[in-house]
């Protein structure tokens, strides 16, 4: 973990840059390539979904931007109707809260914008990137901050979700991409 990826074969062919070459440049530098891994902290990765407030408003892709921008990769990333038990699972910790049926009926009201980034200190970079849960207190030139309001429900629609944790962020990977 921690080294790019390599451009993918077209952007090789647009340099011409031949496959065999590439692959003699690969062996050779193993070794450096190597140290140099080695030499950083694990990557992490996190689950970023834009709820379907977000993607209702068409903010799906200023929101994706935002997070690129930032610098992290994005990995994974799928358009999904997320179904009642999807979500019972995602959302386990907060069974029996006042907004948590309300939650429910919000993530399954239209489709939810599911995506992978990883980076290091992703998990808390995109947290920061987010804003607090609160729309209304949200940081101005956060995403919930800028985009996000109160709108008088039960449930804060606030465009986005970012796992807490490590084991959280493998968690719902697990549970959105599994
Ligand atoms: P987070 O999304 O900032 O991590 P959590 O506490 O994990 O916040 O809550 C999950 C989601 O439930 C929030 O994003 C928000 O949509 C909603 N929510 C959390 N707390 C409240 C509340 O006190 N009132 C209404 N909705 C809430
Ligand atoms: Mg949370």
């Amino acid at each position: 973990m921690g080294a790019e990826q390599p451009a993918g074969p077209g952007a090789r062919r647009l340099t011409g840059d031949p496959g065999r070459s590439h692959r003699m440049d690969r062996e050779t530098l193993q070794p450096q390539a190597k140290r140099i891994e080695e030499s950083y902290v694990s990557v992490e990765r996190t689950l970023v979904l834009v709820k379907p407030d977000g993607v209702a408003r068409g903010l799906t892709g200023t929101i994706l931007a935002r997070v690129e921008a930032k610098g992290y990769k994005l990995v994974q990333l799928k358009l999904v109707d997320a179904t009642r038990e999807l979500l019972e699972r995602h959302y386990e910790e907060h069974v029996g809260k006042p907004f948590y049926e309300p939650l429910v009926e919000f993530m399954l009201s239209g489709p939810t914008a599911a995506a992978v980034f990883e980076g290091n200190r992703v998990i808390e970079g995109f947290r920061s990137l987010a804003g607090t849960t609160e729309p209304t207190l949200a940081a101005p030139g956060t995403i919930r901050g800028d985009f996000g309001r109160d709108w008088g429900l039960k449930v804060q629609q606030n465009l986005v979700h970012g796992s807490d944790s490590p084991e959280s962020a493998e968690r719902e990977i697990g549970i959105w991409f599994g």
